[in-house]
């Protein structure tokens, strides 16, 4: 089915004839002339251009040293492996450059001696979302879009207020009443944009979303955009640039909608047949246990797949109807990869540990670090194997996860209870007894 029921929009002809639609479900093609949802098959899109005749990684490389924006972006410093967009109305802070860090107390705490890690907060608003939405958002601009709307669990919210406000456009985001940690909420609300907060899950949230970005005209900002994935690819771009272009092991990452696995998939796909890897890295999807419906679909051999009813700490990935199951699933047979399962305390514990390490994140990208010591308890991970986990979002977008850690009745391991004393030294004396 090659044609959709989007509304066009005006700038379409600013759009390169080299850039296309295509139904990952029955295989129509479109021109990206609209705000992309899905097709009328229910299929989602992802976006096709050529390679371009002169490739290579010497080409990324030379850049480094370069103050023009786009060069200094961690996601259009790799703008030949992404959709040639009008480069007079790309949006970018610049995105990415985020840093690969190793620690040994995390080394040895999850078993892992060669695991690096991918701070993905360190990105404009704290977290890697910043990267689809530079690409997204550049091309809404190229079509003149009137204005911007997302569902979100809280990120997506935070930077495409930021990125919307950056490119004048007004934006309306969608979250479910109650569920989005006060640091997003909080960016979202001083970014400018418009909130509107759902009685319901972030699924409903998805949904309606949907069904007003036809109605009104808004283009979508959510992942379903397959543009937003193209620019998340490029976290895996910079990662193996970083590591001289050779492959690690696994790539660990947690996993919500799906939109980042889906990403991920593309990505070594895309350089797989390109020609710039020899070697794939394995994928491994970690998923919070009261969300976690790709684990258990994975458990059943892709058989079987059911939304479930979410609930975990790390409200980031309370989704219960993964968007981009379907594309996430290659991503995972592609690469031969897993997918793993950690409670709300295994999580809650590994952000403690990657707090204490100075180095900080929210709690589902702990989840990934918590799934990297589980996939090692398993024998999955094998001793001596290049680990990547990517921490997906910054410490301080959920403080309120810190505290229930931190001043939770039950005994933490790494509890860090502040105390409160007269001003004497006297009782500086009595608190400080056992921490120094
Ligand atoms: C920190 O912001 O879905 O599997 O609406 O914020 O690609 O969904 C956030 C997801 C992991 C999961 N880590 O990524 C949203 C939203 C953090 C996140 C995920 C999210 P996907």
């Amino acid at each position: 089915m090659a044609d959709e029921g989007e509304q066009q929009l005006t700038g379409e002809l600013t759009i390169s004839a080299e850039i296309w639609l295509v139904c990952e479900r029955c295989g129509g093609r479109i021109r990206p002339t609209g705000s992309p949802g899905r097709c009328l098959c229910g299929g989602l899109y992802h976006v096709e251009f050529p390679r371009p005749a002169v490739l290579s990684t010497a080409l990324f490389e030379q850049r480094l040293g370069s103050w023009q924006p786009l060069d200094r972006s961690g996601v259009w410093r790799y703008r030949e492996l992404l959709p040639p967009l009008p480069i007079d109305r790309i949006i970018t802070r610049p995105e990415g450059n985020t840093n690969l860090y190793h620690h040994p107390r995390l080394a040895e705490w999850t078993g892992c001696p060669d695991l690096l890690l991918k701070h993905e907060g360190e990105n404009p608003t704290g977290s890697f979302k910043d990267r689809g939405m530079t690409v997204a958002i550049s091309h809404a601009r190229a079509l003149d879009a009137r204005a911007v709307a997302c569902a979100s669990t809280g990120n997506t919210a935070a930077s495409v207020a930021a990125y919307a406000a950056l490119a004048g456009l007004p934006s309306i985001v969608f979250l479910p009443s109650g569920k989005i940690a006060t640091g997003k909420l909080s960016q979202a609300i001083a970014y400018g944009a418009r909130i509107v907060q759902i009685a319901g899950e972030f699924d409903a949230a998805m949904q309606l979303v949907q069904e007003a970005s036809s109605a009104l005209g808004l283009y979508l900002l959510n992942s379903v955009n397959p543009f937003r994935l193209e620019g998340q690819k490029a976290i895996v771009f910079e990662l193996l640039h970083q590591l001289g272009w050779e492959p690690p092991d696994w790539i660990i990452l947690p996993g919500g909608n799906l939109g980042n696995t889906a990403a991920f998939g593309a990505a070594v796909m895309q350089l797989r047949a390109w020609g710039l890897l020899d070697r794939l890295p394995r994928l491994g999807v970690i998923q919070a246990a009261g969300a976690a419906p790709f684990y258990a679909a994975f458990r059943s051999g892709f058989r079987d797949f059911r939304p479930v009813m979410a609930e975990t700490v790390a409200t980031a990935i309370r989704i219960g109807n993964p968007v981009s199951y379907e594309r996430a699933r290659r991503a995972i047979e592609f690469t031969d990869g897993v997918v793993e399962a950690v409670t709300d305390d295994e999580i809650l514990e590994a952000k403690a540990q990657v707090d204490r390490c100075g180095i900080g994140c929210e709690p589902a990208s702990a989840a990934a670090v918590a799934g990297v010591r589980k996939l090692v308890a398993r024998g999955i991970i094998r001793p001596g194997e290049r680990v990547v986990a990517v921490l997906t979002g910054h410490v301080l977008k959920d403080p309120d996860a810190i505290l229930q850690y931190h001043l939770s009745e039950e005994q933490r391991p790494l509890a860090n209870r502040p105390v409160t004393i007269e001003p004497t030294l006297v009782a500086l004396r009595g608190a400080l007894e056992h921490a120094l």
